[in-house]
């Protein structure tokens, strides 16, 4: 694969940005190599600068679940930004989206637009704690909710990619109120919460783990969060950042069927555009500034542009068959699961919709203890092979891969074959 005008690009970049990426886990560190430069891409494909194309299978780590350059969705965004970009004054879109996201998710009866994840989540924690005037939150080890301070204690992602402890530039009293628990395990939050019967104001949880590598909910785990919240008074909240339009179009809360009290959501309901957003139970978000107090606010929140994306993508998505994707990428894991056991090593492929990472360790795996057993030589090897092959996979043992509907039987079976001349 030529690489020229990639590294080219990267030597230059790393001269302007740091670590020359814009957000560290595409730098690809975890597995040593250098990132591909992207000049376009259309369905499930990419084309790199150098005109290699590759079959993508990181999605952007989410946002493209209808495939690349969507034609519904480009021409949604060109007809938007002919009437201008931003006008600081509502839009009718974001009315429609909202409408839209209500209707999906049985949980949310008001949402607010904001532009990413990490603001989607840090809202929602101020909102938590404004209402229940509790400061502390409960999160699980390894689980990433993007990077806000009080979340960046044992987060998973980038954090855990280049394993950093804790992070430089976060005051330990900011995460001191972060209480930390292992992913599955709930012995361990009902500890936290009878030692904090009156204290904790939330726990954030990813309904299925994306950021130590896919981890999938053991059952009874999410019902037993339910529980105890509802118990002690605290609010449950899902990071459906990922899961959300992606599980179901309704979300995990929609397939395992328990309602949080509050939903984050980024990634898909932007259509590869800024936006991320919280919604909840109306009498938690009438909170919210300016109806309640708890203060939030955005320029670009709401982006028409981004609005207008987001109501494409979603459009298309309410009308796509999920359970057939999920099928073929369950025939696709099984079939790559046998061909890597074949090559005699330990490999394990978690997977649900359209998600799925590879792990080489034999260990029951529940959380990120588990997930740390991962042989990460292994992995950079099959990851750097499989790239090599065409094959643009995520580029870290603690991500997971994200596919779309754009993917095609033929995509599959060329990942098969890449996958079968791996050399271990
Ligand atoms: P953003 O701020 O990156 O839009 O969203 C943060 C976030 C929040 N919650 C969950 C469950 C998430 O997965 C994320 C972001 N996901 C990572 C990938 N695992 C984004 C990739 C990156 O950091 O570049």
């Amino acid at each position: 694969m030529n690489t020229q005008r990639s590294e080219a690009l990267f030597v230059r970049a790393q001269e302007l940005i740091p670590g020359g990426v814009n957000s560290p886990v595409r730098a690809c560190r975890n597995v040593h190599a250098d990132p591909l430069f992207i000049a376009e891409g259309h369905g499930s494909h990419l084309t790199t600068v150098d005109g290699e194309e590759v079959i993508d299978f990181l999605g952007s780590w989410g946002p493209m679940l209808v495939g690349h350059a969507h034609p519904q969705v480009t021409e949604a965004i060109c007809k938007a930004a002919m009437r201008g970009t931003s006008y600081g004054a509502p839009c009718a879109d974001e009315v429609r989206l909202a409408e839209e996201v209500c209707a999906a998710l049985p949980s949310v009866e008001m949402v607010r637009m904001v532009n990413s994840g990490t603001e989607a989540t840090m809202s929602a924690l101020r909102l938590a704690r404004g209402v229940t005037g509790r400061d502390k939150l409960i999160k699980f080890i390894g689980g990433y909710h993007g990077h806000g301070d009080a979340f960046l204690a044992s987060a998973g992602s980038g954090v855990a990619t280049f394993s950093i402890p804790g992070t430089p530039g976060v005051p330990a009293a900011t995460v001191a109120d972060t209480l930390l628990a292992p992913y599955n395990d709930l012995d361990v939050v009902r500890t936290l919460f009878e030692a904090h019967p009156e204290e904790i104001a939330a726990v954030f949880v990813e309904p299925v783990a994306g950021n130590m590598g896919l981890i999938l909910p053991q059952p009874g785990f999410l019902k037993g969060l339910r529980d105890l919240c509802t118990r002690y008074g605290a609010l449950l909240v899902f990071d459906e950042v990922i899961t959300g339009f992606r599980l179901s179009y309704a979300g995990a809360q929609g397939r395992f069927g328990i309602l949080p009290d509050l939903t984050t959501f980024g990634k898909i309901i932007g259509g590869g555009l800024p936006v991320g957003a919280y919604g909840g139970r109306a009498d938690l978000m009438r909170h919210v500034a300016p109806e309640g107090e708890v203060y939030q606010a955005g320029t670009l929140s709401g982006n028409p542009l981004a609005m207008a994306a987001g109501l494409a993508t979603l459009d298309i998505l309410k009308h796509s068959d999920y359970a057939a994707l999920e099928a073929k990428v369950h025939s696709f894991v099984m079939e790559l699961e046998a061909i890597l056991r074949s090559k005699g090593v330990s490999v394990q492929i978690p997977h649900i919709a359209s998600l799925f990472t590879v792990y080489f360790t034999e260990a029951a795996l529940m959380d990120f203890e588990s997930v740390r057993t991962t042989d990460q030589k292994l992995f950079e090897s099959f990851y750097k092979q499989m790239r090599a092959q065409g094959i643009f996979m995520a580029p870290s043992a603690f991500e997971a891969n994200m596919l779309s509907f754009a993917h095609s039987n033929e995509d599959f079976a060329r990942a098969l074959e890449a996958a079968e001349n791996v050399k271990f």
